[in-house]
């Protein structure tokens, strides 16, 4: 092999010495290394457990075929991914179909070699040639999939139950799915723990659109074990539907990627006034009251210039997440631009507001922001945010309710920062 294409193709395979995961936190590196190791050590174990019949590895063929299938169309799904500048591997996982049936029909080494294998195909398809992604984190994934089909597999027992009809085979399904759901999230949350150091539970338990479609996929993924076992030829018209479900998590993709902030998970700018001004057209029919807080990182420029552009950054996600955190969950918060946030508060009047702009500043103060210190090491630091609040009773301009805020903010920062200001007048309806 010519010297350049060695060099392209170790490019391509990203050599194991320079992945991202030794840049990681201890904690992290020892989780990825330990799910990685017993992943490999049951499925070993498994091997050498397992009596594996003709019949078996028809299944596994047939899954696998499936699979394949499946993920060639998927490399189109991912075009028009990447097209919205979406790349991250682990959100269109319509896959569990094919593991969630291995975990239940096949030996339990099988299916671990199948997750396994799925992985794989899926990165040397797909991934491989994608900025940013890591293949330890493809092989994490690979590994949380193994360990949660051998624990599907091991409370499953065998599939005998499952050439029956009736409530056992439903009970068996059942029990498959509640266990491939609960394991693979305890993964999950794991590595999101040992990156974060913070236990988030709502997190853990996902959102009811992620639920739900997660719910759909293992229940197909349990009538196709069903097929697979009964009438091996009709798992194939499992196929069209899991395409259905692909597209359905794709739409919701691209009303994340068009709606959502990447940094910090809040609304976009655009996303935000389109919901401030639903919610202004309601305050006007119904004659209620609506606030909006204006929220003003105080001195980001000099944080950035002490501490870099990625602290800026870990300080922008901390800040929205206390907002999500402290905001209800109908007050629409959003990322303005830059170190500006957004909340519009329906059903809010002016002091209400400023004793909600008081608490937002108050926990904002309380934020701790990792830093990489110049002198070396990690610690953590302050930040503080001025709010600038306009309250208005029914319908109003959200332009004009926008611009007394920012007066507002403006005489917030000119009392000194990591203050709260009101605008002195209501917002009313121009004449
Ligand atoms: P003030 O207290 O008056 O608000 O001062 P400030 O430094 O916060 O305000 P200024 O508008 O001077 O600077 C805002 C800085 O925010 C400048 C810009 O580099 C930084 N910034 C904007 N967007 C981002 C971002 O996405 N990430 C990071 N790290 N910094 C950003
Ligand atoms: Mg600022
Ligand atoms: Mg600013």
């Amino acid at each position: 092999m010519a010297t350049h294409d060695m060099v392209k193709l170790g490019q391509r395979f990203n050599t194991p010495w320079s992945w991202d995961l030794w840049r990681s936190s201890p904690r992290v590196v020892a989780l990825v290394l330990s799910v990685d190791s017993a992943a490999a050590l049951l499925s070993v174990a498994a091997l050498l457990g397992n009596t594996i019949t003709a019949s078996d590895l028809l299944r596994f063929g047939l899954l696998a075929a499936m699979s394949v299938v499946y993920v060639e169309v998927s490399r189109q799904v991912e075009r028009s991914r990447r097209l919205v500048g979406m790349v991250n591997p682990t959100h269109i996982d319509v896959s569990s179909v094919w593991l969630l049936a291995a975990a239940a029909v096949l030996p339990t080494s099988l299916a671990a070699l199948g997750a396994v294998l799925t992985q794989l195909f899926l990165y040397l398809r797909i991934w491989r040639g994608v900025d940013g992604v890591q293949p330890h984190r493809v092989g994490y994934t690979a590994a949380t999939l193994a360990l949660t089909c051998i624990a599907v597999s091991t409370v499953v027992h065998g599939n005998d139950h499952l050439s029956g009809t009736g409530l056992q085979a439903a009970e068996t399904l059942a029990i498959a799915i509640l266990t491939y759901r609960i394991a693979n999230r305890l993964l999950i949350l794991m590595a999101v723990v040992a990156s974060s150091g913070r236990p988030r539970l709502a997190r853990f338990a996902g959102t009811w659109g992620d639920n739900a479609l997660e719910f759909s996929t293992l229940v197909l993924g349990a009538a196709t074990a069903v097929l697979v076992v009964q009438v091996p030829p009709l798992a194939l018209l499992v196929l069209p539907a899991v395409f259905l479900l692909q597209h359905r998590a794709l739409l919701k993709q691209l009303v994340e990627a068009a709606t959502i902030d990447t940094k910090t998970e809040l609304l976009n700018a655009a996303a935000w006034r389109q919901l401030a001004q639903r919610e202004l057209e309601r305050a006007g029919r119904q004659k209620t009251a609506t606030a909006v807080l204006v929220i003003d990182m105080d001195h980001f420029k000099r944080l950035n210039d002490t501490y870099g552009h990625l602290a800026g950054d870990e300080a922008l996600k901390a800040v929205g997440e206390a907002l999500a955190d402290e905001l209800r969950g109908y007050d629409a918060v959003g990322r303005f631009g830059g170190e500006e946030f957004v909340a519009l508060l329906p059903a809010v009047d002016g002091p209400t507001a400023m004793g909600v702009a008081e608490r937002v500043r108050e926990r904002i103060e309380s934020v701790p922001v990792r830093v990489e210190r110049r002198t070396g090491g990690v610690g953590t630091i302050a930040v503080t945010a001025s709010v600038g609040v306009a309250a208005a009773h029914g319908g109003v301009e959200l332009d004009d309710l926008l611009r007394a805020a920012d007066g507002a903010l403006y005489a917030a920062k000119a009392a000194g920062r990591n203050a709260v200001r009101r605008a002195p007048h209501q917002v009313t309806t121009a004449a």
